[in-house]
């Protein structure tokens, strides 16, 4: 019996324990605060109950900026249907505040921040001349400018605050409503655009300060982005296009330094794209859907699809270059998909002087296959191609080199059939003028079936003993 009782007590106060721990931390709340009690007006005292100093009764009136915190709780929405004047406004998540058309939503800058959003935001109404204080959109929270009013006044009010990476920031029109924008200079977390029903386009947009998002870039279907001469877009987050993007003249900059995804579910094309370094753009539809006038790559660029039959051809990360396209023609195997990812700098192993006289130069592609089988591999060359043109493996480990090899070329491409191993490749000129050999060892694992005049092995032995190496090792793989 006592045993029970011990058992009991050790489990009341387990539970208590998770009880407090996994409880959320309730505000701190004073007397003449107010919090929802019910979805309603804001006018309406029946939405409001009012803290009393010991506990919440029904508001007798509705909160304004001289009453205390402001929360709008979970589940709740609050309809703005005359002008109103507040602060101190916290929306929980979960809990939403709209703003009816024709109505002014005003700040006055009293305690702290004016308005925090965990929730939602819709405006839909008047900003008022002044947006006074500090907004926070905060992590989570949803803010939709749904208004002819300015947009600029609620941006700069959300900037002189916080705008969280993943809060989001909506730009919602309709076929009768384009909403006013501002780019120019302006930190948004998540940027989304969206139409209710029917097309819209945004203004022609301007201004010489590019745009920082630190979030995802989603323009949706119905919506036309017109960067027009707007110079730039840093995105750090995803880029996702349903709708239509029209470049104009500016620059979009993937800086997140990390894994971005480019969904591009329309054809899009951009003005100057520039992927930053550390920066890994991933492009995830498989049709190839990305145009690019002028591309500046500091990180990579991966594509990877299914692949079948002769043309497989990678978007952005296979090109275009001097006019032509990675390719990947499937002659045999089982490839479940390959992964192409694009490097724009010299490989660390690069041999000769450049494409037109060697290996590795200005850039190279990662080629990761899922399954098995043999491809004709087709490299753009951005060089003068020629009998000495060669599509170039690099092997690493003992006896390490590139892996050369041409079976065809083109003005701008280099072609070489049979491949059936995969790591880097790059193209270049590879004649016998070009190859220093120079680190080969009784270990090398260099496949037996390599043309002696296409192995490029790096060291720093002279070309002349280098090419007597080589010699000997056709004559011990011929013994
Ligand atoms: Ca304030």
């Amino acid at each position: 019996m006592r045993c029970k009782w011990i058992s009991l007590l050790v489990s009341v106060v387990l539970v208590a324990s998770v009880a407090m721990l996994v409880a959320p931390k309730a505000a701190a709340q004073n007397t003449g605060d107010y919090r929802s009690k019910q979805t309603g007006n804001w006018g309406e005292a029946a939405t409001w109950e009012r803290y009393e100093g010991t506990a919440w009764v029904d508001a007798t009136t509705a909160p304004t900026y001289t009453d205390g915190v402001i929360t709008i709780r979970n589940g709740h929405t609050v309809t703005i249907v005359a002008d109103v004047t507040v602060d101190q406004v916290v929306i929980e998540a979960g809990g939403q505040v709209t703003v009816n058309s024709g109505f002014t939503f005003s700040t006055n800058n009293g305690t702290g921040d004016e308005l925090t959003i965990y929730g939602t935001f819709l405006h839909s109404g008047t900003v008022a001349s002044t947006m006074n204080g500090t907004g926070v959109l905060a992590s989570g929270g949803t803010y939709i400018h749904n208004t002819i009013s300015s947009a600029k006044r609620m941006v700069d009010f959300f900037n002189a605050g916080s705008v969280a990476a993943d809060s989001t920031f909506i730009y919602r029109g309709s076929l009768t409503l384009r909403p006013a924008m501002s780019m120019s200079g302006q930190t948004y977390g998540n940027l989304t655009f969206e139409s209710t029903s029917g097309s819209w386009s945004t203004e022609a947009l301007v201004g010489g300060t590019a745009t920082t998002i630190k979030g995802n870039f989603t323009l949706g279907s119905g919506v036309t982005f017109n960067n027009n001469t707007l110079v730039g877009l840093n995105v750090a987050g995803n880029w996702t296009n349903n709708g239509t993007f029209t470049a104009g003249s500016g620059t979009v900059t993937f800086n997140g330094g990390t894994t971005q995804n480019l969904t591009l579910n329309t054809a899009t094309t951009f003005n100057n794209l520039t992927v930053g370094s550390g920066t890994i753009l991933v492009e995830t539809v498989s049709t190839d859907n990305a145009t690019v006038s002028a591309l500046t790559n500091n990180g990579t660029i991966r594509k990877a699809k299914s692949v079948s039959g002769d043309s497989n051809t990678f978007g952005l990360a296979g090109g275009p270059i001097n006019g032509a396209n990675l390719n990947i023609n499937v002659t045999a195997g089982s490839f479940t998909s390959i992964q192409v990812d694009r490097t724009d700098s010299n490989h660390a192993n690069r041999t000769g002087t450049g494409e037109n006289s060697g290996v590795g130069w200005g850039r190279y592609w990662t080629i990761t296959p899922t399954g098995s089988g043999t491809v004709n591999l087709t490299l753009p060359a951005n060089f003068t191609t020629g009998a000495n043109s060669k599509v170039c493996r690099w092997i690493d480990g003992p006896g390490y080199g590139w892996d050369c090899a041409m079976t065809s070329y083109t003005s701008n491409t280099v072609t070489r059939n049979g491949v059936s191993s995969f790591s880097d490749w790059a193209a270049g000129n590879a004649g016998p003028t070009a190859i220093t050999l120079s680190s080969l060892t009784a270990a090398s694992p260099l496949p037996a079936t390599l043309p002696v005049l296409s192995l490029i092995v790096l060291g720093g032995l002279a070309a002349a003993a280098a090419l007597g190496i080589g010699a000997g090792l056709v004559r011990r793989r011929r013994g």
